[in-house]
């Protein structure tokens, strides 16, 4: 027995992470169909040693399909995921299109598994930079509840895409040569102005919104209070971009609702937490860091400390793959979470 599921965006950078991910999982498939736009459609990909004919994404492609998990960009899913939802599919959408819906649950299994009970059709995977957090802070704030959020990010180019990616090895071979270069990406394609990321930092994720913050930190705070059902957390984020290919970096400092939280308390939970794993030795210099953590779907924790001035106030360093957890991984897992709850 198995479900008929649908890949959309199946030769994107993340696309192509689930179909992996659905093949190391043996998630339970009858029929895999894989969609794209027109522009890549009749290429192939091979899963589970069968090689599949990538096909443009119509709105008849979803018949029979009962999960759908989109990852073609937000315009894509905005037409196509009501289609999907029409014919009897199930969405798990990794795009930011429908995450603020009311309508829809925004789901990190680890956090808030039993919202995708109230589905209605579509399901919106987190931004990836949110994801990696919630699931570090969710068992402080069960344990003690949370009060304030601050997080600085280290953002990996792949977030932004294969294309990214591309420039920034370019970039830096180009740069290692004395040779010029030209940025065209990084760091928002759409905008008026480009700038080197090589041997760089850009404190720019995405556009910036009226209030100064750009749209991936108000992602992180919108979407974590949506997730930890705590729409009055004070969550502050500044997100930056980094040379680096796949791996997302954070700095997050957080303060507990109660006291008597200990420091080795505190390690205790983040090594007993679901989907994390800790590195924090600094005797041994362990600590986690993008280059370790490619390929894996835990979240991982380190540099732990307890505030030197605010007795609730706690500091740690997040690592994790922003394509596995971050994106393919969590919304093969929302998938995985659906068939154990008898949903699908
Ligand atoms: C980045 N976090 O690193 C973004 C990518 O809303 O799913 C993910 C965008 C999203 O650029």
């Amino acid at each position: 027995k198995g479900f008929h599921v649908a890949v959309v965006g199946a030769t994107g950078a993340v696309g192509q992470q689930m179909i992996k991910t659905l093949e190391e999982r043996n998630f339970p498939i009858s029929k895999l169909t894989l969609l794209s736009s027109s522009r890549s459609a009749g290429t192939t990909a091979f899963f589970k040693g069968q090689e599949i004919t990538i096909q443009e994404a119509l709105p008849e492609s979803f018949e029979g399909v009962q999960i759908a998990l989109f990852s073609a960009g937000g315009s894509v899913s905005k037409e196509l995921a009501p289609e999907a939802v029409k014919r009897g599919a199930i969405v798990v959408d990794n795009t930011s299109a429908f995450r603020m819906d009311e309508n829809v649950p925004l789901v990190v299994p680890e956090v808030n598994e039993e919202d995708l009970k109230n589905h209605n059709g579509i399901i919106a995977n987190p931004n990836c930079s949110t994801i990696q957090m919630v699931v570090a802070l969710e068992p402080f704030r069960q344990k003690f509840g949370l009060g304030k959020v601050i997080v600085s990010t280290y953002q990996a180019v792949s977030g932004a895409g294969a294309a990214a990616v591309d420039e920034l090895k370019r970039q830096t071979k180009a740069l290692m040569n004395d040779e010029e270069v030209e940025p065209k990406i990084l760091p928002v394609k759409s905008a008026s102005k480009h700038y080197q990321i090589a041997f760089n930092a850009v404190p720019q994720i995405d556009t910036f919104q009226d209030n100064g913050f750009t749209f991936e930190e108000m992602k992180m705070i919108n979407e974590t209070k949506k997730i930890m059902h705590m729409p009055s957390l004070q969550v502050a984020a500044t997100c930056v971009r980094l040379p680096i290919a796949i791996g997302h970096s954070e700095s997050v400092y957080f303060e507990t609702e109660t006291a008597g939280l200990t420091i080795d308390e505190a390690k205790d939970l983040m090594k007993n937490a679901p989907g994390v794993i800790l590195e924090d030795d600094p005797s041994q210099q362990l600590y986690p860091m993008p280059a370790n953590c490619v390929g894996k779907n835990e979240v991982f924790v380190g540099r732990m400390r307890k505030d030197l001035d605010y007795e609730k106030g706690f500091h740690m360093w997040v690592v994790s793959d922003n394509l596995l957890k971050g994106a393919a991984w969590n919304s093969v897992q929302i998938a995985e979470s659906l068939v154990k709850l008898e949903l699908v």
